[in-house]
């Protein structure tokens, strides 16, 4: 029954939309409105612009492109375009205040759900399968990721508590999984709601290699660290020891050493650095480091997703390492359940098949690969979701890409086939990674 199959879809596209809008409130009720409208690092935008560029993005896309509406507030446009104003920028801007950025953002969310009730979630490619509306909650869900990394870096008493996750199983876990050589589908076609970046699919061919079983540990990090890492410009490329020096780093973002034991500060709470946890908030560069430290390193892009969703029995690729089926709480770390990473090691039912665990959730992983389209690319629905980031001719390769989603992934933005981009001097965000290496002979 074809309408029944459209009643669950509007029914998943309100769901989807109320979780991004609970996750928003959250996020934006927990401080002041000094706060809100305060700038807590020069990498972030004030709360208050997040929250009614969601806004505005939901107008933009539901209510006139889809609905036809007209503009509700044209002049306030410019203000929340991301491309006309730098972060470090926005808090110069005249912003509507919080009340009335809180006011805009139901307003056009209640006009939302009326198109939603009577528009055809099928004809128009934007309307196909409800494109238009998962791509307004996968935005929505992106800006509370970083508006949570605003919560992260900003200073003061805690505001945000959730409970920590379980430990790892008791088990021993061999340190890397084996894949070996031959090809896989990278990308995809049928996902409905993959972002222009994560089409279409193709073939891939890869000579076998080794990638670790789990992301980098902060235990392994901290013997990178005391084997003096960070003095050793061997470890490092050029550009990396030339930024290792230039912004003086001796360990992850929010890492202090005191009395000869690492702390860590997160989300206001100072603790002890857990060992066992995936290491949180490093640069590419240091990626980079600690790969040719260990003598190994990062895995291509294509390589984490054949590790992440190659079946070799069938020989198809899967949505998710554990399956096509939707992410549970048993097989991975997202959507901010927990404030943190869990044990290196967890997630045993989220296992891929080759053996890899938590590709999918924790920490953000850096890959070696420069963010590029892939061939047969087509922007869509705008160039400047991925398009004006790429690398390419004319274009020099200015950003990393990062894979599998962290803690503060929502489940709707998160997929084998999800693709993240960012500079490689970054640490704010939440990026850890893993190693890997070609294999050799009698391997
Ligand atoms: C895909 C996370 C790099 O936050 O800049 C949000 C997502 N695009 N609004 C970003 C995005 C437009 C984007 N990243
Ligand atoms: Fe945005």
């Amino acid at each position: 029954n074809p309408d029944a199959g459209e009643e669950r879809l509007r029914e998943t596209i309100a769901d989807e939309l109320l979780a991004a809008r609970t996750r928003t409130g959250l996020l934006t009720e927990s401080v002041d409105d000094v706060e809100l409208s305060a700038q807590h690092s020069r990498l972030m935008s004030p709360l208050v612009w997040d929250l009614a560029h969601i806004g505005n993005q939901e107008e933009l896309w539901l209510l006139r492109n889809v609905g036809g509406r007209d503009p509700m507030h044209p002049e306030i446009d410019p203000l929340y375009d991301a491309f006309q104003h730098p972060r470090a920028e926005r808090p110069t801007l005249p912003l509507l205040p919080p009340d009335e950025a809180r006011r805009y953002a139901a307003e056009v969310r209640g006009r939302v759900l009326d198109l939603l009730d009577g528009v055809a979630l099928a004809g128009p490619p934007l309307l196909q399968a409800g494109f238009a509306f998962g791509l307004i909650a996968q935005h929505e869900q992106q800006h509370d990721e970083t508006m949570l990394i605003t919560h992260q870096l900003r200073t003061g008493e805690p505001v945000l508590t959730a409970p920590a996750p379980g430990p790892a199983p008791a088990e021993r876990l061999p340190a890397e999984v084996l894949v070996p050589a031959g090809p896989f589908t990278m990308g995809t076609d049928t996902e409905p709601w993959a972002l222009d970046n994560e089409r279409p699919a193709h073939q891939v061919d890869l000579p076998g290699f080794a990638i670790d079983t789990t992301p980098v540990s902060n235990a392994a990090y901290q013997r990178f660290i005391e084997d003096g890492g960070y003095q050793e410009p061997r470890w490092w490329s050029t550009a990396g020891w030339q930024h290792c020096r230039q912004a003086e780093l001796t360990g992850p973002l929010f890492w202090t050493r005191q009395d000869g034991v690492w702390l860590r500060r997160r989300f206001g709470r100072v603790e002890q650095v857990p060992p066992e946890e995936p290491v949180l908030h490093v640069t590419w560069y240091e990626a980079e480091a600690y790969a040719r430290w260990a003598g190994r390193r990062l895995p291509t892009e294509a390589e984490w997703e054949k590790a992440a969703r190659h079946d070799p029995v069938t020989g198809r690729s899967r949505r998710f390492p554990w399956g096509d089926g939707p992410p549970g709480p048993e097989h991975a770390n997202l959507g901010q359940r927990h404030l943190q990473p869990a044990p290196v090691g967890s997630y045993p039912a989220g296992e891929s098949p080759y053996g890899a665990r938590q590709l999918i959730g924790d920490v953000w992983e850096w890959t070696a690969s420069d963010f590029a389209p892939y061939p047969g690319f087509r922007a869509w629905p705008y160039r400047e979701y991925s398009e004006v980031f790429f690398a390419g001719p004319g274009q020099p390769a200015e950003y990393k890409v990062l894979r599998g989603g962290s803690f503060a992934v929502a489940p709707v933005a998160c997929r084998g086939t999800f693709r993240n981009w960012d500079y490689p001097i970054r640490r704010q965000i939440f990026a850890g990674f893993r190693t890997a290496r070609d294999l050799v002979d009698g391997d």
